[in-house]
């Protein structure tokens, strides 16, 4: 095949990779800047003995994350929008939170002063 020939092709082929790296990219940045997991423990949210404290832009997606081995739930107490994930002891419940302000959180069968976390949603 002669250089004159192979040109096109070539040309065809960089603009296919150049489409998927784009499209790569904006799937990975989507992800990265608008979803935060955020850990249900046996007992605690985020992580035993830290800061309980969740602090994310508004618009971002906060995924809880089951990892122990009881069954908890996800219920704000206080805060702009009230919601209650349902009982679950795996899996993960995902919210979009839209409002800015406060919420307190806590796990309706071991009550607020045994798993609680604040989740700050800011501009
Ligand atoms: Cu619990």
């Amino acid at each position: 095949m002669t250089m004159r020939k192979l040109a096109p092709i070539l040309l065809i082929l960089a603009a296919s990779v150049a489409v998927t790296s784009t499209v790569a990219t904006a799937r990975t940045s989507t992800a990265k800047s608008t979803t935060r997991t955020v850990k249900v423990g046996d007992d605690y949210f985020v992580g035993d003995g830290k800061a309980r404290t969740v602090t994310v832009k508004r618009n971002t997606r906060v995924r809880w994350k089951w990892a122990g081995n009881s069954a908890h739930d996800v219920t704000v107490r206080k805060g702009p929008v009230k919601f209650r994930s349902p009982v679950k002891s795996s899996g993960t419940y995902s919210r979009k939170m839209t409002r800015i302000g406060t919420y307190r959180i806590y796990c309706s069968i071991h009550g607020a002063a045994a798993q609680s976390m604040t989740l700050k949603v800011v501009r």
